[in-house]
């Protein structure tokens, strides 16, 4: 590939609300039904290809803890993200997004330049409150965000979600993903795997 180039994507959201779920999803294409409760956070890379523009990104997916008593870590891995994607999955953790992590988030780095999105998870569960998906797509309207209705458990809307984030991150401001260049050139073929991550 001519051009090399990473991008840190991060998932943000209270507790519970499936942000691990969609990762695996996304990185694995698995499904935990009993999950447990993320410490700390983990970082997988996914490689997004471009043939025709000789393009090559690396896309570092971070999950991180919605737990409270976890913030402060979950804070310092916001840091460097060209890529925020903000869960939710009924009223309270909407009202978190608004209230907690969309302001957390706009202290530590520049939202303005990142790619937004919103996601309302488990949509295999039926929603009682009709109008809160108004509100959720009118508030992803305003801070111009990306809004998805995803279920990792059904595989709903996880590869389009993906396929947004592939399409979208071309047009951001990225750095050189140095590691990759530097791998290139000494031709080692070996390829990333979820052990690794080149941040
Ligand atoms: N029905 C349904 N349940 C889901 C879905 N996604 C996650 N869950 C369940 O919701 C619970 C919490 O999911 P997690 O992905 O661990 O939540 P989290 O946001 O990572 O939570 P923390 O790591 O504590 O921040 C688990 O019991 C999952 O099985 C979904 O799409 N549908
Ligand atoms: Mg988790």
């Amino acid at each position: 590939m001519e051009k090399n180039k990473k991008a840190k994507a991060i998932f943000l959201g209270d507790s519970k609300v499936g942000k691990s779920a969609i990762f695996s999803r996304i990185t694995q294409n698995t499904f935990n039904e009993y999950n447990i409760a993320t410490i700390g956070s983990i970082c997988v890379p996914k490689i997004y290809i471009n043939e025709t523009k000789k393009l090559q990104i690396t896309i570092n997916f971070w999950d991180t803890a919605g737990q409270e008593r976890y913030r402060a870590i979950t804070k310092t891995q916001v840091y460097g993200s060209n890529i925020v994607i903000f869960c939710c999955e009924d009223e309270n953790s909407f009202e978190s997004i608004k209230e907690i992590w969309y302001k957390e988030c706009e202290k530590l780095i520049d939202l303005s330049k990142c790619l937004k999105f919103i996601l309302k998870t488990k949509c295999d569960i039926k929603c009682e409150n009709e109008n809160l998906l108004k509100e959720i797509k009118k508030y992803a309207n305003k801070i111009d965000a990306i809004f998805f209705e995803t279920s990792a458990k059904n595989n709903i809307n996880i590869d389009a979600l993906y396929e947004s984030i592939c399409f979208n991150v071309e047009k951001l401001n990225l750095d050189d993903d140095e590691a990759q260049i530097r791998i290139n050139n000494i031709n080692n073929k070996s390829k990333y795997n979820s052990s690794n991550c080149w941040c």
